[in-house]
């Protein structure tokens, strides 16, 4: 049956308990280390060589699609009433609001060590140990608008911009991908340092903490965020209905980018699944 992927800040307080509940449970079983595990395995950035299957690259989008497929599953076989809430960043941009709260995903990091202190997923509370990382830091870590460097949320008209190309993606299929509706959502810009860093990229650096690097998964927020960028794929094609996944073919010999970014119709790993086969999500999931 197809299930509904909620806005966060619609959730009764009964659905907020429950998605609280499985995530905690699906960490208790080891579960859900395994899925930092797989997203640090693939965080792997253009400027290596070898194939790219989930990040600066085409696939970015299917690649976290299935990967958020993955974790809800994980969660129905915990509670089949649960679902993946989705995060609206240009309209949920309250510190202090969802999904923030302590029946949610908890607060900001406190300012001496970016520690989470209130919540579920607050170490304190002894449910929620980082155990996969790329430091040896015990605790969740949040810098909610990086107090010493502040950034703003990508705003509506940001993702206006990006939802108005009607090009899913364009050569060179990576990070310096002018063009393309892909590189827009993951929000790769030009130049260096904070102003670089667009729609899906700066949100992860305003959430801060663990959420700016490859172990970004230890952070629940990264589902609801994936979520929603998710959903603007789903509001992009609805928008230019001919529209499809491109690379539609394997690279021609010669280009640099053959056999480092996936075509339509190739495999997509970790999983036996192309980018074809999940473009249409309307018979497992919709938004509501
Ligand atoms: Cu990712
Ligand atoms: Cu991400």
């Amino acid at each position: 049956m197809v299930y509904t992927r909620k806005d966060v800040s619609t959730l009764t307080r009964s659905e907020r308990r429950r998605f609280v509940a499985a995530l905690l449970e699906v960490k208790r079983r080891g579960e859900y280390d395994e899925f930092v595990r797989v997203h640090l395995r693939y965080f792997v950035p253009d400027g290596e060589s070898g194939l790219r299957a989930a990040h600066m690259t085409p696939s970015f989008l299917p690649w976290h699609r299935r990967f958020l497929l993955d974790l809800e599953n994980a969660l129905r076989r915990v509670d089949d009433s649960v679902t993946v809430p989705y995060w609206d960043w240009t309209r949920d941009r309250n510190l202090r609001a969802v999904p923030w709260t302590d029946d949610l995903l908890g607060g900001n990091g406190r300012q001496s060590d970016r520690q989470v202190m209130s919540g579920p997923f607050a170490f304190r509370n002894g449910q929620w140990t980082i155990r996969v990382g790329v430091t040896e830091t015990e605790y969740l870590m949040r810098d909610l608008g990086r107090r010493r460097d502040p950034i703003a949320l990508p705003t509506t008209a940001d993702v206006d911009r990006a939802l108005k190309d009607p090009v899913y993606d364009t050569s060179p299929w990576n990070s310096t991908s002018a063009r393309g509706f892909r590189n827009k959502l993951e929000g790769w810009g030009q130049g260096g340092g904070s102003a670089s860093w667009l729609m899906h990229n700066r949100v992860h650096r305003w959430v801060g903490g663990h959420m700016a690097g490859g172990a970004s998964v230890n952070d629940p927020v990264f589902w609801m965020h994936h979520a929603f960028v998710d959903l603007l794929w789903s509001r992009w094609q609805r928008r230019h209905p001919k529209a499809r996944y491109l690379p539609a073919k394997r690279l021609p010999q010669g280009d640099a980018q053959r056999g480092r970014v996936i075509a339509r119709h190739q495999r997509m790993p970790p999983w036996d699944v192309t980018p074809d086969e999940l473009e249409d999500h309307s018979a497992i999931y919709r938004y509501g």
